[in-house]
């Protein structure tokens, strides 16, 4: 009973045909059909239906309802297009997998127990649901864990990969619905002829799966690659170029998304470099874009040293360009003004562009969060993040509603996401990271769901027996008593594991609002003492924690940066008052003596050693709470889970050590004897 992961949350059982009814056929429904053929074993059969009725028609093409019949005698997935049947198809098989059919919804469900009665209907939150991948096109991926890229550059067009087709299908069955290929510090090479011929091969592949293909784009790829003297967004020649490009990719893949940039941020090329603004750039590339209907996705992520606070860059360069973009061109902001930190409080860009779309980006995998080595459940984060309140328009502007259309009506909206996925046999890396790609599919589809949810569906999917299969210990399926024990201890895996982990990680690396005390050059491990003469300052530890006799913090109040001030009343005097601020964000937003009183009455000192102490003492329970599944699942899976773990909790005691031995040279106090002390 080997498992590799290589199935991800997709365990079906295979077994009889089920009966399934179409009277259309083509690309898209003829996964619908074929899928639900092998894999439904819900006894009812189930009838697939493209009407445009009011009702589906007001839930869009990738909406749909499912129902049972009024006689309960077969299911019928209904939408106004053939790609809500699919996604009405696959929430079906998620339900079946979950264990979520069954009318008692008791832990002891199986197979026999009676269906209950069905009445959904769901439509995307959500227009563009997007993966973006920071894979270089020799191979190798900018801030991947998981191997290297799933795409084989050199081999294609002429050799396709299995995978190729099982990655549309796994984004599908969750609803991700587009993709950007390759990384936002993009070769100009990506345009060439010889690699878009490769890239049609995989939108070719992607299509009936209904998963669009976009790409990052070199902004002086006019210069690079078109051997012009220059790529100044206003140049005539310019634009000619990217005209002519621009056909050329349409005539390749007729249903191309649109560009991804990244411009003048972190030495990339971009308008700025020609005195134009980052507006004039994204506009040249709209008009280039539109009588195709592709779009441009702008990033906002730019800072330079020269600045006080980088916190606050985005915002300044950004804001006042509110209302002169296009209207096919969406800003793409990080959920954080730094950097996808293990917390950062949301970036105020979020509330300030009432005028432009705007779109989040997560970070899937995790740059700053123990790479694929710890686990790390991101649903809580990207939580935290849309439903934080921008006040733009007073309470309840949340970033969900920012962005979703609802509060400023924007016809385009996305929501973008860093993938996690490499070439490794199980995707992910760490086979608990599947959980991430899958929430953020699963958020983007619908922002309402909770994290609990999200964590069951995923624990239940891939850890439950396969219908049909023997269990861990004996050759018979598993009994009756074992499931309800099994169900039990994914529910305390979800409870105390998955949804306790990420705060974990803040805990153990960068508690109480500390931020980007990494090591240099890569994002791993500790190094708040690090100083690099003549780097970057911006790219130093010090210039983040501040920490000195007097305290630690980085004063971002009234009194120092002012960052405070880009966000709305009441949060911004919220957040100005060392008082009032959130201690979560605490040494984010200010610089705290060291004997500050903290709300549970210790020092800060104190404080920052109990939540590195709590940090550690989390991942060793996490190790026992996995401990159990031994007698549950495959010994593969079981034990790659077992070591990660274990190479968790010897990081979390490094971060701890390192850190509190680091800072104690300036707060001169002791660590609390009760704690687990460095040696
Ligand atoms: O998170 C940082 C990373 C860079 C990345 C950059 C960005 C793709 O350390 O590797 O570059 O942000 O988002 O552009």
């Amino acid at each position: 009973r080997a498992e590799d992961g290589s199935a991800l949350w997709l365990r079906y059982a295979t077994g009889t045909k089920a009966e399934i009814n179409c009277r259309k056929q083509s690309p898209t429904l003829n996964i619908a059909v074929s899928e639900l053929q092998k894999y439904w074993k819900g006894g009812l059969p189930v009838t697939l239906e493209v009407n445009a009725t009011k009702e589906l028609r007001a839930l869009g093409n990738e909406g749909y309802t499912i129902r049972t019949s009024a006689d309960g005698k077969q299911i019928t997935i209904a939408s106004s297009g053939e790609q809500g049947v699919l996604y009405g198809a696959y929430h079906l098989l998620r339900l079946q997998a979950a264990e979520q059919l069954s009318e008692s919804n008791s832990s002891a469900t199986n197979s026999d127990s009676k269906l209950r009665v069905l009445n959904i209907s769901e439509k995307p939150d959500y227009r563009i649901r997007i993966l973006n991948h920071w894979d270089n096109l020799d191979g190798t991926i900018e801030r991947g864990y998981a191997g290297h890229s799933l795409w084989k550059w050199e081999e294609l067009p002429a050799v396709v990969s299995p995978r190729y087709e099982a990655y549309a299908r796994a984004n599908a069955s969750i609803g991700i619905n587009a993709t950007v290929l390759n990384n936002v510090n993009a070769s100009p090479k990506i345009l060439s002829d010889e690699y878009l011929q490769k890239v049609k091969v995989l939108a070719d592949i992607f299509r009936p799966y209904g998963l669009k293909v976009y790409l990052s784009i070199n902004f002086s790829s006019p210069a690079a690659l078109g051997g012009l003297p220059t790529s100044d967004p206003l140049n005539k020649e310019v634009i000619a170029w990217w005209k002519k490009k621009t056909k050329e990719v349409y005539s390749l893949i007729p249903d191309f998304g649109g560009f991804l940039v990244k411009a003048n941020s972190e030495g990339q090329p971009g308008p700025c470099d020609y005195g134009r603004t980052h507006a004039e750039g994204a506009n040249m590339l709209a008009d280039v874009l539109k009588p195709y209907r592709g779009i441009v996705m702008w990033r906002a992520f730019v800072y330079s040293p020269t600045d006080s606070d980088r916190a606050k860059q985005a915002y300044l360069e950004f804001e006042p360009l509110d209302g002169k973009f296009r209207d096919n061109v969406i800003v793409q902001i990080k959920n954080g003004p730094i950097d996808f930190q293990p917390r950062e409080p949301f970036s105020a860009l979020f509330g300030a562009m009432k005028k432009t779309p705007v779109m989040p980006e997560f970070q899937i995998t995790q740059e700053y969060l123990g790479f694929s080595n710890h686990l790390a459940f991101l649903a809580p984060m990207w939580k935290e993040c849309l439903d934080s309140d921008t006040y733009v328009q007073g309470a309840g502007s949340t970033i969900a509603r920012v962005t979703d259309g609802s509060l400023f009506a924007h016809p385009l909206t996305a929501i973008a996401g860093v993938t996690n996925i490499g070439d490794d046999i199980n995707w992910c890396g760490h086979p608990f990271a599947q959980a991430n790609w899958y929430a953020f599919g699963r958020l983007a589809w619908k922002h309402s769901l909770s994290s609990e949810e999200i964590g069951e569906e995923w624990l239940k999917q891939t850890f439950l027996p396969i219908a049909g299969q023997p269990s861990r210990n004996s050759v018979n399926e598993i009994s009756q008593k074992e499931r309800q024990q099994l169900h039990s201890q994914l529910s305390l895996l979800n409870s105390q594991l998955l949804q306790e982990s990420r705060e974990a990680v803040v805990d153990y690396m960068m508690p109480l609002g500390l931020h980007h005390i990494f090591a240099w050059g890569h994002h791993y491990g500790p190094e708040p003492w690090c100083d690099i003469p003549g780097a970057r300052p911006d790219w130093m530890p010090s210039y983040y924690h501040r920490a000195d006799d007097g305290g630690i913090g980085f004063d971002r109040s009234s009194k120092g940066s002012n960052a405070t001030a880009q966000y709305h009343s009441p949060l911004c005097e919220q957040l100005d008052n060392v008082d009032t601020c959130p201690e979560n964000l605490l040494l984010w937003f200010h610089h705290v003596p060291w004997n500050h009183r903290m709300k549970s009455g210790r020092t800060l000192w104190a404080e920052l050693c109990y939540a590195y102490d709590r940090g550690v003492q989390e991942t060793r329970n996490f190790q026992k709470l996995w401990a159990p599944m031994e007698k549950y699942i495959d010994p593969e899976r079981f034990r790659d889970v077992q070591h990660r773990l274990k190479i968790q909790t010897r990081d979390a005691v490094w971060w701890k050590d390192a850190c509190l031995l680091y800072f104690q040279q300036f707060s001169k106090q002791p660590i609390p004897y009760e704690l687990e002390r460095p040696v």
